[in-house]
């Protein structure tokens, strides 16, 4: 099979920002200009409160199950050693299923992407209080494409509060307009580099003076609400967040939902795939 053309160098000599080739609406934009425009839209009730507890009550009987610690899906603090993330709640979880096929949420993707959509990774960020880590600045896509082998930008990123997202807790912070340019980073990517990764990213990262030509142009925005409100936002929003020094746990669930006409290829600039559970490889659309 005749290699994909990578729009999107990575992971080489040097760093490179390469403007995107893609659109940012694959479908009827109708209503979701400020999402071509930023990046990202927000919508504060998604989940009402009670819809907020059953999630919750997942998320909680989930981190507490020692079979699910265990698991090669768990990713723990570096420090506490407390749970941090759980992969692959989609499959995990039937109460998540339903959520990755609620109308209201699977219905958005396949307007933003334009096509069906599968889940390329799902995830709860538990995001503990007390000095929880949070996640340095990087694009996902340059990820997902460089690991997971994702051609083009056609993949959007739900992050639902199951907790109150305060100012003060580590929320998400993402640079508007920052999704127009893709930013191909310095340096090799190492085998098993997701071990690592998903506590601490090395490789992906971007300069400092990358990072300050990107916010000196769009600014940073702090994403706060209440439970059960989320924040869509595109693959290659430059993002990260803050550690949650607070007592107030800063949790969510975060589904990553790619377009069918953009399944995953091999990795563009990494030496091995990922473990499925990060980068699916079934493409079954969300019914
Ligand atoms: O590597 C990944 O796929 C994950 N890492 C981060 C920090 N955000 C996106 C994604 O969940
Ligand atoms: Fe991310």
């Amino acid at each position: 099979m005749a290699t994909a053309v990578d729009l999107y160098p990575s992971r080489g000599a040097s760093e490179v920002m390469t403007p995107r080739q893609d659109p940012v609406l694959w479908g009827d934009p109708a209503g979701l200009e400020s999402f071509e425009r930023d990046g990202f839209l927000v919508q504060p009730e998604l989940l009402a409160d009670h819809e907020v507890d059953v999630y919750r009550r997942e998320l909680d009987r989930l981190v507490a199950d020692p079979a699910v610690r265990a698991d090669d899906r768990s990713v723990v603090e570096p420090g506490s050693g407390a749970v941090r993330s759980v992969f692959e709640v989609h499959r995990m979880s039937e109460v998540f299923a339903g959520l990755v096929r609620d109308e209201r949420v699977v219905g958005l993707a396949r307007r933003i992407l334009g096509s069906d959509v599968y889940v390329h990774q799902s995830r709860i960020n538990v995001k503990p209080g007390f000095g929880a880590s949070g996640f340095y600045w990087h694009s996902d896509f340059e990820t997902w494409h460089a690991e997971d082998g994702l051609p083009r930008m056609r993949t959007v990123s739900v992050s639902i509060a199951l907790t109150e997202n305060h100012d003060t807790n580590g929320g998400l912070m993402i640079m508007p307009g920052s999704h127009r340019t893709f930013l191909g980073c310095e340096g090799a990517t190492p085998k098993d580099n997701y071990k690592r990764s998903l506590q601490m990213q090395d490789a992906g990262t971007p300069s400092d003076e990358a990072l300050t030509k990107l916010a000196d142009a769009h600014g940073i925005r702090l994403f706060t609400g209440r439970a059960g409100s989320a924040t869509w936002f595109d693959c290659n929003c430059m993002h990260g967040s803050g550690d949650n020094i607070t007592p107030f746990p800063r949790s969510n669930v975060f589904i990553v939902f790619n377009s069918v006409e953009n399944e995953a290829r091999e990795p563009f600039a990494a030496p091995v795939r990922r473990p499925e559970f990060i980068g699916a490889r079934d493409f079954t659309p969300v019914r």
